[in-house]
């Protein structure tokens, strides 16, 4: 059966499905001793209720996949326990589908600008290497911006992707304004022409009142000289956090009206549910997903896909 999506890469719906399922606590390896004896009842549901908000689906959006479910009960549907996977994977399709809305980068936009935020170490930068060549890949001219100027680190760290991918990197030392460094990149991207402009941020939490502030003023700064930039403004959020992921999508969204959220650490997390929940609250386009450091562990966000590697099983499918 081929499963896989319209994507290119033939094997990442399969590392996909073992790299989430790695760990044991996803509801996966339980959901054949929910009904013993096979049979489906409210028993059944409450338990299965329990897995998800352990698996980090949240109390709210629990409760809504256990009512649809009940609805499936009362109208016979779940005979045994194929028909509940299979029920449960209708349900949680349902929540994801709406937000799966790949990134179209619009070349009516010169750069077309990508503002990455999140919170330290959720994977900003990773994920401008790994769309960088991504965009290269598809025949775009790109150019990275390094908006980090806190980090000692994170410069040259944009500058080793930068020239992985060999695509220009605009920076200016350390300490400098961020708002100035990403108008600097602005100015050169536009001067050359380029497609895509990759504007990497320093880490912040959610609940840093300045360092927020300090995001929206970079959004002004970009706003002034092309009103519509930024083009996407794109949460990074590092799934392993569980539910404070929603936390920081919540916050960051409120702060800067998000247009993107990408979903990193996806691999070696068995946090998966957490998805369900973003999409399921807040209704951002998710755009990409995580599943390790390479640039090929990157994908645009597939929801049935999705769905499927919740639930099937993991440590027989790499090669299924
Ligand atoms: N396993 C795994 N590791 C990842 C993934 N994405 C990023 N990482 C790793 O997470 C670590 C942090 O990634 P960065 O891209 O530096 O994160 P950042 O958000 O830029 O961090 P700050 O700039 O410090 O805020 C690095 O070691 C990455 O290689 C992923 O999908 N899976
Ligand atoms: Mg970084």
């Amino acid at each position: 059966m081929n499963t896989e999506s319209k994507d290119k890469s033939p094997g990442f719906f399969s590392r996909l499905r073992a790299r989430l399922n790695k760990g044991d606590s996803w509801l996966t390896y339980d959901l054949a001793n929910l009904a013993p004896g096979g049979k489906i009842d409210e028993d059944t549901l409450e338990e299965l209720e329990t897995l998800l908000v352990m698996a980090d689906v949240g109390i709210s959006t629990t409760e809504k996949i256990i009512e649809d479910l009940r609805k499936q009960l009362a109208r016979k549907e779940l005979k045994d326990i194929d028909a509940l996977k299979a029920g449960l994977e209708r349900v949680l399709t349902g929540i994801l589908e709406p937000v799966e809305q790949p990134l179209a980068v619009d070349g009516a936009h010169k750069p077309f600008v990508i503002l990455m935020v999140g919170v330290n170490g959720a994977g900003k930068t990773t994920t401008i290497g790994k769309l960088a060549r991504r965009l290269k890949d598809n025949g775009k001219s790109v150019m990275l911006a390094a908006g980090d100027t806190f980090r000692a680190a994170a410069v040259e760290q944009l500058q080793a992707w930068g020239e992985r991918n060999d695509v220009p990197v605009v920076a200016q030392p350390s300490g400098a304004d961020p708002a100035a460094v990403l108008f600097d990149a602005w100015q050169a991207a536009s001067a050359r022409g380029i497609d895509v402009l990759l504007a990497d941020t320093a880490g912040r939490l959610q609940n840093q009142q300045g360092l927020m502030d300090e995001l929206a003023k970079i959004k002004r700064v970009l706003a002034r000289h092309d009103e519509s930039a930024p083009h996407e403004t794109m949460l990074i959020l590092d799934a392993s956090q569980g539910q404070n992921a929603l936390t920081q999508a919540e916050k960051f969204h409120d702060a800067l009206g998000l247009t993107g959220i990408s979903v990193t650490k996806l691999d070696g997390s068995a946090k998966g549910g957490i998805l369900l929940s973003v999409a399921d609250r807040l209704k951002v386009p998710v755009r990409f997903i995580g599943i390790g450091e390479a640039a090929e562990d990157m994908q645009p966000f597939v929801a049935r896909d999705y769905a499927r590697a919740l639930l099937s099983g993991g440590a027989h499918s790499e090669t299924a």
